[in-house]
């Protein structure tokens, strides 16, 4: 039998994170509430269960305003998962109660005891963090990774203190976290997305780049941030800088600053991959597909510099094992001299464009998008340049196809289909030995498919079928 309600903490979102959340309080024999804003939550049967959870509710808190004003009464802190925007009427109210909301992350930074490197930005993070994590471990050092990648960050406090944690962080994250202090951090890049749940682009950007502010280190690409930070202190912290397009050997004379990681074509075409001016080694040596992903490795080099790893032959090893993540720029089979990409994972403009980028720069031939899904409101102009200039051909499925089409697609060959097996037999039709396919949809997958897992499942067994 529980006891009377006494709870100052109340977990908001019962998913993942508060199910950690609430585990996370139950072995500190902290008594909460919990709630979900849905009425059927993922883990509120398990969570309900647990020693300390005193009274739970699921249900739209804005339609019983009055009766969640008592249900606040004596709460101090608010535990609030990611995927709840902390807006609307309900948090008017715990507003004007001034009850501290804080996130999972927070809960984790006023406990940690390891250094933690973190990596935030709008496309690349899971990528880095992952490979990150890897070289460090490569490099013999014991390491944690969670986060926004998948393991809640609280999660990893029951494991053995590691020598790092490699964290990857969401805006949502971001939002409610205030004590973390990275030793190295970066913010890989800022495009427009969730723009459901900020008010502008730069509402958006001003929480990403908060990361920095905290961090001891900074890793910074200086492709996406040329220009000097307007932040004096940022200027002032220890920046590590990478760049694709940079020079190295650049003086203060010149326009470029002089930069950390960087490429070189040498005699015979081939690319070396240099930290100040020395070669470390071939950028075909990196497994991984996609010039954005030699970026990608660029950082992940850079943050363990940071923390003062550096490269050496176990790192260029794990360099040329690392494939990737699944769903990201991912080769998945061949047919025909033709090559296939599952980049499920690009669900906005921003990531779409990379992929292209980078594939077009390491494909032979040409390239054929399958795109399309829900735009979830986007603009799609920003891809009409790079679909003209990468592009062989589109082809398009989805509910916002016709949108794509329209504000991207004119000029190109396309086709609209009905479902992932007509789209992969429509590319193969339109491509030749040497070119690639990807699917890179520029679009969340919840018109069609559970999620943009689901979505690059079905595209790899269509094309593994065509394989066979
Ligand atoms: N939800 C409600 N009401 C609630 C609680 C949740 O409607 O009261 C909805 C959210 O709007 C969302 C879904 O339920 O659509 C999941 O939200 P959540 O906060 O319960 O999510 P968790 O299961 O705890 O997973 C979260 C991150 N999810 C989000 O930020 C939406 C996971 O990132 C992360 O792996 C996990 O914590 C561990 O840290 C996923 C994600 O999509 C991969 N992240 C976004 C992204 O990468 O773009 C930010
Ligand atoms: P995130 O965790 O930020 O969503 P992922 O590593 O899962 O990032 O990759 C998501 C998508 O972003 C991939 O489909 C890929 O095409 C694209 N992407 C990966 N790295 C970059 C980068 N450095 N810049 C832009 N887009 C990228």
């Amino acid at each position: 039998m529980k006891q009377a309600i006494h709870s100052k903490q109340l977990i908001i979102g019962l998913g993942k994170t508060g199910l950690s959340c609430a585990e996370y309080l139950n072995d500190q024999a902290i008594a909460f509430k919990a709630m979900d804003t849905r009425k059927v939550a993922p883990f509120s049967e398990q969570i309900s269960k647990l020693q300390q959870c005193e009274l739970m509710l699921c249900g739209d808190p804005n339609q019983h305003l009055e009766a969640m004003d008592q249900y606040l009464e004596n709460i101090s802190q608010i535990i609030v998962s990611p995927g709840v925007a902390t807006t609307g009427a309900f948090f008017d109210l715990i507003r004007e109660r001034e009850i501290n909301i804080i996130g999972d992350i927070e809960l984790f930074a006023r406990e940690v005891e390891a250094p933690v490197i973190a990596i935030t930005g709008s496309n690349g993070k899971s990528t880095v963090t992952q490979l990150t994590g890897e070289l460090l471990e490569a490099a013999g050092k014991n390491v944690l990774i969670g986060g926004n990648i998948g393991t809640p960050v609280l999660d990893l406090l029951k494991q053995a203190t590691p020598e790092y944690y490699v964290l990857e962080l969401s805006s949502f994250q971001l939002e409610t976290t205030t004590s973390l202090r990275p030793v190295a951090g970066t913010v890989l890049n800022l495009s427009r997305d969730h723009l459901d749940r900020y008010a502008s682009f730069e509402d958006y950007c001003a929480v990403k780049m908060s990361l920095l502010d905290a961090c001891e280190n900074i890793v910074v690409n200086k492709d996406e941030f040329p220009e000097p930070f307007e932040n004096s202190d940022l200027m002032k912290k220890n920046q590590i800088t990478i760049g694709l397009y940079q020079d190295s050997t650049a003086t203060e004379n010149t326009t470029a600053a002089k930069i950390d990681y960087s490429r070189e074509q040498h005699e015979g075409g081939k690319f070396w991959i240099n930290k100040a001016e020395q070669g470390l080694f071939l950028q075909e040596d990196l497994k991984i597909a996609g010039l954005h992903n030699v970026g990608n490795a660029m950082v992940s080099l850079a943050l363990c510099s940071a923390v003062g790893v550096e490269f050496n032959v176990a790192i260029h090893e794990k360099l040329q094992q690392f494939a990737g993540l699944k769903h990201r720029c991912q080769f998945v089979g061949e047919s025909q001299g033709v090559r296939f990409y599952n980049d499920s994972k690009a669900t906005n403009v921003g990531a779409t464009i990379a992929a292209l980028k980078g594939l077009a720069e390491t494909t032979s031939g040409e390239l054929i998008l399958i795109a399309g899904g829900d735009g979830k409101g986007a603009d799609f102009t920003p891809l009409a340049n790079i679909f003209k200039r990468y592009l062989s051909a589109l082809v398009l499925l989805g509910q916002d196809a016709e949108r794509l089409l329209q504000e991207a697609g004119s000029g190109i060959d396309s086709v609209k289909v009905d479902d992932m097996g007509q789209a992969v037999l429509a590319a193969l039709k339109y491509a030749k030995a040497g070119d690639a396919v990807i699917l890179a949809p520029a679009c969340a997958s919840f018109d069609m498919y559970s999620g943009f897992e689901q979505r690059g499942d079905v595209f790899t067994s269509q094309v593994e079928a065509l394989v066979a």
